[in-house]
């Protein structure tokens, strides 16, 4: 039982198509704490900044367009084991190999529009959070 904070995001595919409360819903139902939660729209040097790992892939450009084509809800979670168990509440980056009941096998069809991001690891989980959240915009 460890105690953690995570980085979430719902992308612009679902916003657009409403599912914001019933995702956070979902982390509350979990037991996680939503500690800190806004709405914006990527500017194109942050979103950059987010997806560096992927700078030298292919889909690099696709990927900066999508996620700064509209409004994302950047969401800060802690609870216990809240990274790897984001993760699992997620399913598989490509949503037809995503496990029955997960967010992307309920909500999203293609790879490319997943609907959700979550930080992979420690290291990433803070420093996506401190991309997004400024310490005192989080709950204590
Ligand atoms: P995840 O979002 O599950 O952590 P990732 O970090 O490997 O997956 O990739 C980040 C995002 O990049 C992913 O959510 C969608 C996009 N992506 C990954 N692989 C892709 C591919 N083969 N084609 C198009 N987009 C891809």
């Amino acid at each position: 039982r460890d105690m953690q904070r995570t980085y979430a995001m719902i992308k612009p595919d679902g916003v657009r198509r409403q599912l914001t409360a019933r995702i956070l819903q979902r982390f509350i139902d979990k037991g996680y704490r939503v500690i800190g939660l806004k709405q914006l729209v990527i500017p194109r040097e942050l979103a950059e900044q987010h997806y560096a790992e992927h700078r030298e892939r292919p889909f690099f450009g696709e990927l900066v367009d999508f996620i700064t084509s509209g409004p994302v809800v950047a969401i800060a979670l802690e609870g216990e084991n809240v990274i790897t168990g984001l993760r699992a509440m997620m399913g598989a980056t490509n949503p037809k190999d995503a496990a029955p009941g997960t967010i992307r096998a309920d909500h999203a069809t293609t790879i490319g529009e997943n609907v959700i991001h979550g930080s992979a690891n420690e290291e990433d989980a803070a420093r996506e959070l401190g991309l997004f959240f400024g310490d005192a915009e989080l709950l204590r």
